[in-house]
C-alpha cells in the first residue's frame, strides 16, 4: 500500500487527487490550511472508502520551519511516504506589473514557490527510503507561456517547471520519479482566489466553455504514478478541448 502526501488537499484538484487515489487504496497524508475542509474531506472519503487511513496535517507552506516540524513529527507509521504531490498554489490579482500589489507578489511567490521548496526538502529524505518514490509538481499553462497580466503568477509556475527539472537531476541518483502536470482552464476555487471572493468574475473566467475539473487532473495523475517502475513522464500539459493557449479560447463550444 503506498502512502502520499498531497498539498491543498483542502479544495480543487488536491481534494480529488484525495478522493481518486483513495479509491486505489492509497494511504492519504492531507496538507492544508483550513482544518475544517480537511475534515469534512476524510469524513467523506471514509463514508466511501471506510478502510482508508487517512492522516490530516494543518499547514501553510510557506513556513520553513512549521513544514519541517511537522513532517518530522509525522507518528513513524506516517513517515513511509512514497508519492508527494506538490499542488498548494495559487494566485492573487490579475493586473499588469506597474499596478502589481505587493502583497499579493509575495503570497504567490512564498506559496507557489517557496512553499514548493520548503515541503521538497522536508519530505525528500523520507521518499529516498521509498521503493516507488515520485514527487508531481502541478505546474500550469503558465508556467510554459506568458499571458497579459499574469506576470508574477506565470514567473511562479516557470519556476516551478524549472525547479521540475532540476529535481528531476538532482534525485536521480536515488531513484525518484519527477512528474510536471501543467494543466490549463480547471474550475476549481482557482479564480475565486485569484479575484479576491468575487464570485460572478471568477465564474465568468469558465463562460462559454466546458472546463477541466479537478478529477480530469486527478485522473492524469493516476495514471502517472501507475507507470511501470522503468517509465517516468517529465512533463505533461493538458488542457479543455476549448482552449488552445493560455488565452486562446472557444468560449462557443
Ligand atoms: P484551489 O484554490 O481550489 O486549491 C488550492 C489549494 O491550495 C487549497 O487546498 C489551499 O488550501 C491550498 N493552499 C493555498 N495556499 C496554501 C498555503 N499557504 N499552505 C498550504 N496550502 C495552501 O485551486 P486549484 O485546485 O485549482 O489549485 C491547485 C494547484 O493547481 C495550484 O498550484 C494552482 O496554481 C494549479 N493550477 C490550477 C489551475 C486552474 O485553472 N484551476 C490551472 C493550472 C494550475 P487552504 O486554503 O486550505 O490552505
Ligand atoms: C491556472 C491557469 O490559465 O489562469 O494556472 O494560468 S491560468
Amino acid at each position: 500500500m503506498r502512502t502520499v502526501l498531497i498539498t491543498g488537499a483542502s479544495s480543487g484538484i488536491g481534494a480529488a487527487c484525495a478522493e481518486t487515489l483513495a479509491a486505489e487504496n492509497y494511504r492519504l497524508l492531507l496538507c492544508a490550511r483550513r482544518e475544517d475542509r480537511l475534515e469534512a474531506l476524510k469524513l467523506n472519503i471514509l463514508r466511501k472508502y471506510p478502510t482508508c487511513e487517512i492522516h490530516i496535517i494543518v499547514l501553510d507552506v510557506r513556513h520553513y520551519d512549521d513544514t519541517a516540524s511537522a513532517i518530522e513529527n509525522l507518528p513513524e507509521t506516517w513517515k513511509n511516504i512514497d508519492v508527494l504531490i506538490n499542488n498548494a498554489g495559487l494566485s492573487q490579482g490579475l493586473d499588469p506589473i506597474q499596478d502589481g500589489d505587493i502583497g499579493d507578489w509575495d503570497r504567490m511567490i512564498d506559496t507557489n514557490v517557496k512553499g514548493l521548496l520548503y515541503i521538497t526538502k522536508s519530505v525528500s529524505p523520507l521518499l529516498k527510503k521509498s521503493k516507488t518514490p515520485h514527487i508531481i509538481n502541478i505546474g500550469s499553462i503558465a508556467g510554459k507561456e506568458v499571458y497579459p497580466n499574469g506576470n508574477v503568477y506565470c514567473a511562479t509556475k516557470h519556476a516551478v517547471d524549472a525547479l521540475n527539472k532540476a529535481m528531476r537531476i538532482d534525485l536521480l541518483p536515488f531513484g525518484i520519479k519527477v512528474t510536471a502536470v501543467n494543466p490549463g482552464m480547471v474550475e476549481t476555487e482557482f479564480s475565486e482566489v485569484r479575484f479576491k471572493g468575487d464570485i460572478d468574475k471568477a465564474k465568468r473566467v469558465y463562460t462559454g466553455l466546458i472546463p477541466l475539473n479537478g478529477f480530469d487532473i486527478a485522473e492524469i495523475i493516476s495514471f502517472v504514478l501507475s507507470r511501470p517502475a522503468h517509465v517516468n513522464i517529465n512533463d505533461l500539459l493538458v488542457m479543455p478541448t476549448a482552449q488552445a493557449s493560455g488565452t486562446i479560447i472557444n468560449r462557443n463550444s
